[in-house]
C-alpha cells in the first residue's frame, strides 16, 4: 500500500494557478479576477445596514442618519435583511425537496424512475400512519408522494418531520412558536414580516428566522433526502476519488453539477449506456466519465461511487482543464461566469432548469415525463463535442485522493454496530456511539457543513479545523462542500485515522471507518439532525445537552443561513466562520448569539478566527460533557 499523506492546501494552490495560466492564454475571466474587482466591499451591505425594500430609499444607516426614511433604526434593517437572506434559502431546498416529491409521484415500474428503497418508503409511510400493507409499492409510493407535496400548503397543524424530535420538544417548539407550519407558508410569512411597515424587532425577525429555517430542515430538505433515498437508494459506505485528478485525458469528461440527483442519475445511467459508450470510441476517447462538482457530487458520490471533481470555488477549474465535454447543471451554486468560460473552451454549458437558466448556455429542458431522453441526448451531446477539443489547452492536474462515502444514519447505525463492548443489545441503535461518548473514548461529534468563500482560503478552514477536530477525539459527520473539502485533502480516506486521537483512532479501526463521515449534500444535513433525534432519544437527554455542535467556517449561500438557523433551533450551538451580515446591529447579534439560547438552549458563535473557532467549538464540547457528568 502506497504512503498515505494529506494533500495539501497549498498543493490545491499550486493546481489551480497553473489552470488559471491555461485561462490567461484563452482571455478567460476568473473569480479569483472577479473578487480583485468587488473588494474592498461596500461597508454598509457588510454590515446589513442597507436597506432597499421600499422605494424611498435605499437607506443606509450612519451616525449621522440613525433611521431610514420610514424609521426603522439599523436593528430592525439587518434583522429584516437577515430574515430576507433566510427566507431565499427555505425556499431553495424545499423547492428542491418539491421536485423529488414530484419525481416520486410519477415514478412507475417501467418508468424512468423507479423506488429503488421499497422498505425505506415502508417505514416512512407507516411513520406518516399510512396503510401499508396489501398495498402495491407503486401506490404507496404516489399516495406518500402525495402527502409530502401537501406538506407545503398543509392549511393547518405542524412539519409531519416533527415527531421524529424527542418527546416534549416538538410541544416545546410549538409553544414558543418555532415549529414550522407549511412550508411554503412559512416562506412567505418570514417575506411578510419582513416587508416595509411589518417587523422591525429584532426578536421577532429571528423567532421567525428560526422558524422558516426549520420548515427547511425538518420540512423541504427532509423530503428531499428521505424521498431521494426511496427513489435512487439509501446511501452505503462505498469507495470514490476526489479532486480534478477525477477526470481522465483520454475519456469524454461530462461534469455533473447543481443539487438534484433526479438529472445526475439519468446522466450517470445514459454514461453506461453501450451505445453511447460505442459513440465515445467511434469520436477517439476511451470511454465516458462522469464526475462532480458541488451537491450533485455528493448525491452521484454517495449512492454510485461516482468520483468528485471539487466543491464550489472549484466549478471554473473543470472547465479550465480543457478536457471538460460538457458541464450539465440543474439548479443552485451554479457560477454564470460557466458560460463566458466555456465560450473559451470547446465545454458545452447545459442548463436544464427554468429555475437556473443563464446566458451562454445550451438549455435542454429536463422533466421527470422525458428525462431518459433528454438524459440520453446531453450525454450525446458531450460525446459528439470531443472532437472539439483542442489538445494544446489541455491540462488535467494530476491530484486525487481516495474516499469512503456514503453514510447515511442507516449506514452509521450500521457500521457503529461493530464497536461496543454493551452486555445487552444494542444493535440497531445509537447506543454504540453513545456508549463511545460517554466513555470518553470520542469527547463528541461536529457536523461540518457549508460552502467555500473567497472570504477564507479556500479549504483552508475546512481542513484545519477538521484536523484538530480528530486529533482532539471529535468524529466529524461533513455534508456539502465541506464534505468535498476532506475529500480532496484525504480525510475521507481510512488510513486518516492515524491523524486522529487514541480514542478515534480506535473506533476507526473497529467500525472500519474514516474519522470524517460523508453524510451527503447540503439537503442531506436533515440527516443529521435525525441522527441527533436519535442520539437524544436512546441517551434520554435532550438535543441541547449533546456534545455535538455544528460549524460552517466557509458558508457564502441564503440556504447556508437557513441550515444555520435550523441546526440552532433543533439545538446545536453553531459555529461560523463568516458572518452573516449582523455586524451592523448589537441587538441582532444579541439575539442570535445569546437571546435565542432561552429558547432552544443553543446559539451561534460567529468566529472569523479559525483557530479561535475551533478551540471555541472543542471547550464546548467539554462543557456539554461537564453539564451532563461524563
Ligand atoms: S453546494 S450551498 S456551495 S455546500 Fe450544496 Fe456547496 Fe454550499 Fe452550494
Amino acid at each position: 500500500m502506497s504512503e498515505f499523506k494529506l494533500t495539501t492546501v497549498e498543493e490545491f494552490e499550486a493546481a489551480t494557478n497553473r489552470l488559471l495560466e491555461t485561462g490567461a492564454k484563452v482571455g478567460a475571466d476568473s473569480w479569483q479576477m472577479r473578487v480583485k474587482n468587488q473588494t474592498p466591499h461596500c461597508k454598509f451591505g457588510e454590515q446589513g445596514i442597507c436597506c432597499r425594500i421600499c422605494a424611498m430609499g435605499p437607506c443606509r444607516i450612519t451616525a449621522k442618519a440613525p433611521r431610514g426614511i420610514c424609521g426603522c433604526d439599523a436593528h430592525g434593517i439587518v434583522g429584516r435583511n437577515y430574515l430576507k437572506f433566510t427566507a431565499g434559502g427555505a425556499a431553495t431546498h424545499s423547492d428542491h425537496g418539491r421536485e423529488i416529491c414530484n419525481t416520486l409521484y410519477h415514478s412507475k415500474p417501467d418508468g424512468a424512475y423507479r423506488v429503488k428503497d421499497p422498505d425505506k418508503l415502508i417505514r416512512i409511510a407507516k411513520e406518516w400512519g399510512v396503510e401499508t400493507e396489501g398495498k402495491d409499492i407503486y401506490d404507496l409510493a404516489h399516495e406518500v408522494a402525495y402527502m409530502g407535496l401537501e406538506e407545503y400548503g398543509k392549511v393547518f397543524g405542524y412539519q409531519r418531520f416533527l415527531d421524529r424530535m424527542p418527546a416534549g420538544q416538538k410541544e416545546k417548539l410549538i409553544e414558543l412558536e418555532l415549529a414550522p407550519r407549511a412550508i411554503d407558508r412559512e416562506v412567505s410569512s418570514s417575506l411578510h414580516t419582513a416587508h416595509m411597515g411589518c417587523s422591525s424587532l429584532p426578536e421577532q425577525l429571528v423567532r421567525q428566522s428560526l422558524r422558516c429555517g426549520m420548515a427547511d430542515g425538518w420540512g423541504g430538505s427532509m423530503a428531499g433526502t428521505e424521498f431521494s433515498d426511496v427513489l435512487f437508494g439509501t446511501p452505503k459506505p462505498i469507495e470514490t476519488e476526489a479532486n480534478l485528478g477525477v477526470m481522465k485525458e483520454e475519456d469524454v469528461n461530462i461534469v455533473v453539477h447543481g443539487h438534484d440527483p433526479s438529472l445526475s442519475e439519468k446522466i450517470c445511467d445514459w454514461a453506461e449506456d453501450p451505445e453511447m459508450i460505442a459513440l465515445a470510441k467511434s469520436v477517439g476517447a476511451k470511454g465516458i466519465t462522469i464526475s462532480g462538482v458541488c451537491c450533485t457530487s455528493n448525491e452521484v458520490a454517495m449512492r454510485r461511487g461516482i468520483p468528485m471533481a471539487g466543491n464550489f470555488l472549484q466549478q471554473e477549474n473543470v472547465v479550465l482543464t480543457g478536457a471538460c465535454e460538457a458541464i450539465v447543471v440543474d439548479v443552485q451554486c451554479i457560477f454564470p461566469a460557466l458560460g463566458p468560460l466555456s465560450k473559451c473552451f470547446h465545454t458545452k454549458f447545459v442548463t436544464t432548469s427554468p429555475i437556473a437558466r443563464m446566458p451562454d448556455s445550451e438549455f435542454i429542458r429536463f422533466d421527470a415525463e422525458t428525462a431518459d431522453e433528454k438524459a440520453k441526448a446531453i450525454v450525446k451531446l458531450a460525446v459528439e463535442n470531443f472532437k472539439n477539443r483542442k489538445p494544446e489547452l489541455v491540462h488535467i492536474p494530476q491530484l486525487k485522493q481516495k474516499a469512503t462515502v456514503g453514510y447515511s444514519l442507516e449506514a452509521i447505525v450500521k457500521v457503529l454496530d461493530n464497536v461496543t463492548n454493551s452486555q445487552v443489545d444494542v444493535t440497531g441503535t445509537t447506543k454504540p456511539l453513545l456508549e463511545c461518548v460517554t466513555s470518553g473514548v470520542i469527547r463528541g461529534a461536529v457536523a461540518m457543513v457549508g460552502c467555500n468563500n473567497p472570504k477564507v482560503r479556500p479549504d483552508t478552514a475546512h481542513i484545519d479545523l477538521m484536523k484538530k477536530l480528530i486529533a482532539n477525539d471529535i468524529i466529524i459527520v461533513a455534508s456539502g462542500c465541506a464534505a468535498q473539502a476532506a475529500a480532496k485533502a484525504g480525510l475521507m480516506d481510512k488510513r486518516a485515522k492515524d491523524l486522529c486521537g487514541a480514542g478515534l483512532k480506535r473506533v476507526c479501526e473497529l467500525a472500519d471507518i474514516p474519522p470524517v463521515l460523508h453524510m451527503g449534500s447540503c439537503v442531506d444535513i436533515s440527516r443529521m439532525m435525525v441522527l441527533v433525534a436519535e442520539l437524544a432519544k436512546d441517551s434520554g437527554l435532550q438535543i441541547n445537552q449533546l456534545p455535538v455542535v455544528g460549524c460552517a467556517p466557509e458558508w457564502m449561500s441564503e440556504k447556508a443561513v437557513s441550515i444555520g438557523n435550523y441546526v440552532v433551533a433543533t439545538g446545536l450551538d453553531t459555529f461560523l466562520g463568516v458572518d452573516p451580515y449582523v455586524a451592523g446591529s448589537t441587538e441582532m447579534q444579541y439575539w442570535l448569539t445569546e437571546g435565542v439560547r432561552q429558547w432552544t438552549g443553543s446559539a451561534y458563535t460567529v468566529e472569523t478566527d479559525i483557530d479561535k473557532l475551533v478551540d471555541k467549538m472543542i471547550e464546548r464540547i467539554e462543557q456539554k460533557r461537564e453539564a451532563i457528568g461524563i
